[in-house]
């Protein structure tokens, strides 16, 4: 008997599975004790868009409580920003890193 392809014969938990769309991720940006704040600012209004107000804000936080999320994006948007911050950081000699978090 010929092996079926059809997804109608699969298991609903296969299915389900399947059709589940893309999960978002956090950006969660992390402290250090090197890199200036003026940059750290600059990044979030360059990289992630805030205006100067909640850029500092969050910067603030971050540096008093060791890290801190940035946004929710979707996992390729959150690559690319990762990468951004740490091709920037590394440009500039700072140890600046964020990681992806699932949300
Ligand atoms: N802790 C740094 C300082 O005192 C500032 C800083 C804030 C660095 C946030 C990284 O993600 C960071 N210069």
């Amino acid at each position: 008997m010929p092996v079926s392809t059809d997804d109608r014969t699969k298991p609903a938990s296969r299915q389900k599975r399947r059709l589940k769309e893309p999960e978002d991720v956090r950006v969660i940006l992390l402290n250090d004790d090197y890199t200036t704040k003026e940059f750290v600012v600059a990044i979030l209004m360059d990289v992630f868009h805030k205006n100067e107000d909640e850029s500092y804000r969050i910067m603030q936080d971050v540096h008093q409580k060791g890290k801190g999320i940035v946004g929710v994006y979707s996992y390729d948007i959150a690559l690319t920003k990762t990468e951004q911050v740490h091709t920037i950081a590394r440009e500039n000699e700072y140890p600046l890193r964020c990681v992806i978090e699932k949300a």
